[in-house]
């Protein structure tokens, strides 16, 4: 029976279930060692994270059934290359929507409300007493927020934002648009607003992303983006850093071309753009969408079902190229 590669270790609950389906390999490698691993013909799958990309060139020589992504997204991998060598990928949907969901929030109310000012000056003792025009923030309340994207995380965001008396527009492909229909739209109807993209930046008081990585949203948000946006405005970013140009980014907060932004994500992360960390107007968190101890476990076994599956001759529960299954060479 041939390998499961796993390339960081996942929470118990998937490794065990990794275990059951076969032997597993735990390395971590940098891109020319997981390319010779996955050309060796030793493993028939492999359990890979973010970092691991999966280009056309590891994919063409690859010999394997597939690759079972420790996570929702999947910009890592070069889909149409894995279909085209017969590779079926899997991920993690679903068990990540409200606790990311939950950071967006999050990101929002601490941009808005000044948190990490507020208690890093508490903290070195800056607290010298209350004052009528202290520390004053921004509204969430009554307040616009604009949605670039209306998949599942987005829709759990525009759920606490109605809680919050927020009005939501979104936008469902920006930078172009697609229809959606009533049914798309369920619980939503009527109480959300689809907009074109020009609209939906020019008068989002937060504008919060929730697309995929690709070539189409890849800089999204660039200088002209930012300076249509309104000078008082907020971005979110839970998505992926690259949908942001995030040296403009830095450059148009510094220049107040819009209010604050609450990062999860960066261009090229872990590293970030050159003066991101020193501006205070920023909320900078460190990719924890979906770090909450339950979540990363129901990732985990999302994640080896998906492997277990394809290492015992099954499609994945989870399949991201269905179509791929029983291709390989
Ligand atoms: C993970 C994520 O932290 O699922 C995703 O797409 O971005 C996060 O949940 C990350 O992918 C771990 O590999």
């Amino acid at each position: 029976m041939s390998k499961i590669l796993v390339t960081t270790r996942i929470p118990d609950p998937g490794m065990d279930i990794l275990a059951a389906a076969g032997e597993v390999e735990l390395l971590e490698l940098d891109h020319d060692g997981l390319a010779e691993r996955c050309a060796s013909g030793e493993y028939s799958v492999v359990v890979s994270q973010l970092r691991d990309k999966f280009d056309a060139e590891l994919l063409a020589s690859a010999k394997l059934v597939g690759i079972s992504n420790y996570a929702v997204g999947f910009d890592n991998i070069d889909v149409a290359a894995a279909t085209a060598s017969g590779i079926t990928v899997g991920n993690t949907p679903g068990v990540l929507t409200d606790s990311t969901a939950d950071i967006a929030l999050l990101l929002m109310l601490a941009t808005a409300r000044r948190a990490i000012e507020s208690d890093n000056l508490v903290r070195s003792g800056g607290f010298t007493g209350w004052k009528p025009e202290f520390m004053l923030g921004t509204d969430v309340s009554g307040r616009v927020l604009g949605l670039a994207g209306f998949g599942r995380i987005a829709r759990a965001t525009a759920r606490r934002a109605l809680g919050f008396g927020m009005t939501v527009k979104f936008c469902p492909r920006p930078p172009s648009d697609r229809e959606v229909s009533d049914e798309e739209l369920g619980e939503f109807a009527g109480r959300v607003e689809h907009v074109a993209w020009e609209e939906l930046v020019a008068t989002s008081d937060f504008l919060s992303l929730h697309v995929p990585l690709s070539e189409a949203t890849h800089h999204l948000v660039d200088d002209r983006v930012l300076h249509a946006m309104k000078n008082t405005a907020i971005l979110i970013n839970t998505a992926r850093g690259p949908v942001v140009d995030e040296a403009a980014l830095v450059t148009a907060l510094r220049e107040r071309v819009i209010a604050g932004a609450g990062l999860d994500v960066y261009e090229a992360e872990p590293e970030l753009a050159p003066g991101l960390a020193g501006l205070p107007n920023t909320v900078l968190l460190p990719h924890v969408g979906s770090a909450t101890v339950a979540v990363r476990s129901e990732m985990a076994r999302l994640c080896a079902e998906n492997a277990a599956a394809m290492a015992t001759g099954s499609l994945p529960p989870h399949p991201v190229n269905p179509e791929a299954w029983g291709q390989a060479g």
